[in-house]
């Protein structure tokens, strides 16, 4: 399997993050990407490519244009505001706020574009991010071009970014650019598969009403997992995309043998669909070492659910989500493909 890499990953560099209220050591770190790296290295998976670039267009396709702007000279605005170091949001239009009136102050505009505090926007975050959907668009070219399947390698992650919002380590969503990409070449139906042990709120509400994309996750219940708001078993897609959208929460203790119950019941809704690609939003953070999750998967499980992900007999697209556990990431990462490859 190919492999498409960011190096650009590493222009986003936070070193904390706001956890309850405190400026933690940041989980989301470019060493995810260089423990991967060698690890897709040492396993010889295969070829590693640069990405190609396509331009800012195929992610206007997904994202606002006036948030691509405002990330791209976010930090840039903060630092002539007076902020120092990464840039973090304090302030959002809740329920009752309005969001379609964009102020004038660079901090409301942050709250106004973002969803939590705990995403560090640093000085290289727009870089790294505009490189990771590079990475996306230029895997898929090679995946429409005849490849069975391509791994992207990249950070900082997608999944939680929404059409005009950041947040949950994210900014571009990666998955949603490609998919949306692989509409525009002329595929007609695409399926994205979330394994990541985060419910990805960003692409769920991109395609939520449409009937073109089918978004499928299986994820840590939101009632007491990141993101909280979405995530829940009853969205299950409005208007057109009714029933283009299931979602299977699963609770922090939940074995193996049932985490698989669920992928199966995602592969099956994903089957009647029958796509044309599969798009896989691949996190590792459902492994049992990782310090922000609470699933027990392990090296086999991962090795397993690749061989699963083989069966489906889709055109792969995998693209790299979470996975903290820094120095397991690799070994997981690769796992995965590696029993996809069979
Ligand atoms: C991104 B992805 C832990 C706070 C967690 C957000 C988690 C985002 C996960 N200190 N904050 O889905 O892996
Ligand atoms: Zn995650």
């Amino acid at each position: 399997m190919q492999t498409v890499y960011n190096a650009g990953h590493a222009q986003h560099a936070a070193t904390h993050e706001f956890f309850r209220g405190r400026l933690v050591p940041a989980f989301e770190v470019p060493a995810r990407a260089d423990y991967i790296l060698g690890a897709v290295q040492k396993a010889g998976l295969g070829e590693v490519l640069v990405p190609v670039d396509h331009g800012r267009a195929p992610l206007e396709r997904v994202h606002a244009a006036r948030y691509l702007r405002f990330i791209a000279g976010a930090h840039t605005e903060w630092l002539a505001t007076g902020g120092e170091g990464d840039a973090f949001p304090a302030v959002w239009p809740v329920r009752t706020l309005r969001s379609d009136v964009e102020p004038a102050s660079f901090a409301a505009r942050l709250g106004l574009y973002s969803m939590d505090s705990g995403t560090p926007l640093t000085a290289g975050s727009w870089a790294a991010a505009y490189a990771g959907a590079q990475a996306s668009l230029t895997a898929l070219d090679l995946v429409l071009a005849g490849q069975r399947s391509v791994y992207v390698l990249t950070r900082p992650p997608g999944h939680h970014a929404g059409a005009d919002f950041f947040g949950g380590y994210c900014f571009i969503n990666n998955a949603a650019v490609a998919a949306q990409a692989a509409r525009d070449a002329g595929l007609k139906r695409v399926a994205i598969l979330d394994v990541d042990y985060h419910h990805g709120n960003g692409t769920q509400a991109i395609f939520y009403d449409r009937a073109d994309v089918f978004y499928a996750s299986v994820h840590g219940d939101p009632r007491t997992e990141f993101p909280f708001f979405l995530g829940h078993a009853d969205e299950t897609g409005a208007g057109e995309g009714a029933g283009c959208n299931a979602n299977f929460p699963l609770p922090v203790d939940v074995a193996n043998e049932d985490w698989f119950a669920a992928l199966e019941q995602a592969l099956a809704r994903l089957t009647a669909y029958r796509p044309e690609l599969l798009v896989v939003s691949l996190g590792v953070d459902t492994y049992g070492g990782d310090p922000i999750s609470h699933f027990k998967l392990d090296e086999p499980e991962f090795r397993r659910m690749g061989r699963r992900l083989a069966a489906f007999g889709a055109p792969t697209l995998f693209i790299q989500e979470g996975g903290y556990a820094t120095e397991a990431i690799g070994r997981n990462v690769v796992a995965v493909l590696g029993g996809f490859e069979g």
